[in-house]
């Protein structure tokens, strides 16, 4: 390979990283996760092209690796940055694709995946920032032609990427191992028995407090991100707080913090895996079970959905009639023995262990029963249609 094509390379290579460290930003910072949430898929998607492509480049480079090496010769400095930024780039890839995968992958290696991914980010970022700073004099801005072995090389990272995608699809549409998700139960402690009257609109209940639970918990073993597309948190006032079951069914419910603390309580350890690759495993849940709040009202007939609506005002999702009455599918105010905290969604929030944590809305305080689906908040903004975890993650 000619220097030229060696300087064209770095060149490409130079534009290519920018793209993804920005990009990797952007899709990273919480406080924007809100406002790019439009955009979010379409710019995964270009980041993960732009990753395929740094492989590309680093294989393009590979043919004359060997006589650029020899040439640097005696320039430790520079030796030093080819092989910190082959290791970088080694390092994105493999974690990368791994994130890319994360349905068809363990979530332990994807939660591993994801935590080094972004460390080799926070590295390289002072890295290329020292590198670009340095190099900025020496580098011709000559305007960039595309060779047809260059063009060669992206179309195949473009096909690449397109067959990656289809064999996703194909997977699903096969229904191949891995690739669809299962109905498993997660494991469902004994529902705790219900104190006083199942229905605290009943006549003359008395509504208690509930005493302050004291049991063993195994304590949840993980960090929640705190994923949140709206900038602040919805306040709770126990005095003025209300939650709201309506649409299809034989009794609109509107039950006071008090009353909600009456219904039936049932208690769960479950995992939970947000669909970028995080998890925390072994949550102790402890609330009212869906199911239990839907015999409560009474569902007609002509429904098929459940729609959640949270107090930030702008996040929805649903869920099929059969899902939302699943023994695990709970709306918890009790977290690993203690209230669940405002950021984790308190004081009342839905639980949903077997699909990826988008679809367990936060600040849930109201429930509508509707008859046709609803696309959530993600799933208009390009989430995948099947939120099912694969089989047995649920554990
Ligand atoms: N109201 C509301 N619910 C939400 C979200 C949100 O931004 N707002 N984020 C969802 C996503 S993508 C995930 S992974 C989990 C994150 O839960 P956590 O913030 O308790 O970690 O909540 C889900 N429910
Ligand atoms: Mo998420």
């Amino acid at each position: 390979m000619e220097m030229a094509d060696l300087t064209r390379l770095h060149r490409y290579n130079g534009w290519n990283l920018l793209f993804l460290i920005l990009s990797g930003i952007l899709l990273y910072m919480p406080a924007l996760r809100g406002p790019l949430a439009p955009i979010r898929t379409p710019l995964k998607d270009l980041h993960i092209i732009s990753g395929i492509l740094s492989v590309v480049l680093l294989l393009a480079y590979l043919p004359a690796a060997r006589g650029h090496w020899q040439r640097l010769n005696q320039r430790t400095g520079q030796k030093a940055n080819v092989l910190f930024l082959g290791a970088l780039l080694l390092g994105w890839a493999v974690t990368g694709v791994m994130l890319w995968i994360n349905r068809v992958m363990p979530p332990g290696w994807a939660e591993w995946a994801l935590i080094w991914h972004d460390r080799l980010t926070w590295v390289a970022i002072p890295w290329a920032a020292a590198h670009s700073a340095t190099r900025y004099y020496k580098w011709r801005w000559v305007r960039v032609t595309v060779p047809v072995t260059d063009r060669r090389l992206f179309l195949a990272g473009a096909a690449a990427f397109v067959g990656a995608l289809a064999w996703g699809r194909l997977g699903q549409w096969l229904k191949l191992p891995g690739f669809d998700g299962s109905q498993e139960s997660a494991r469902v402690l004994a529902a705790a028995p219900a104190t006083g009257s199942h229905d605290p609109l009943a006549p003359g209940s008395k509504i208690t407090m509930p005493a302050v639970w004291d049991y063993p918990t195994p304590g949840a073993r993980g960090r929640f991100r705190i994923y949140n597309v709206t900038a602040s948190e919805p306040a709770f006032d126990p005095q003025t707080w209300r939650f709201r079951v309506g649409g299809l069914v034989n009794r609109s419910v509107d039950l006071s913090w008090q009353e909600f603390l009456e219904l039936p309580r049932s208690k769960q350890i479950s995992n939970f895996h947000c669909i970028t690759g995080w998890s925390v495993y072994d949550c102790t849940w402890e609330g009212v079970r869906l199911s239990d709040l839907l015999d409560y009202a009474g569902v007609k007939p002509a429904a098929t959905h459940v729609k959640f609506y949270s107090a930030d005002g702008v996040y929805t999702d649903s869920l099929p009639l059969d899902v939302a009455r699943l023994p695990d599918v709970i709306l918890p105010y009790r977290f690993d023995g203690g209230a669940v905290p405002t950021k984790l969604g308190g004081p009342v929030r839905l639980i949903v262990p077997q699909m990826y944590a988008y679809k367990s809305v936060k600040w849930v305080d109201r429930i509508e029963l509707i008859d046709r689906n609803h696309d959530g908040y993600w799933a208009v903004r390009g989430y995948p249609n099947d939120p099912w975890l694969r089989k047995g993650e649920t554990g």
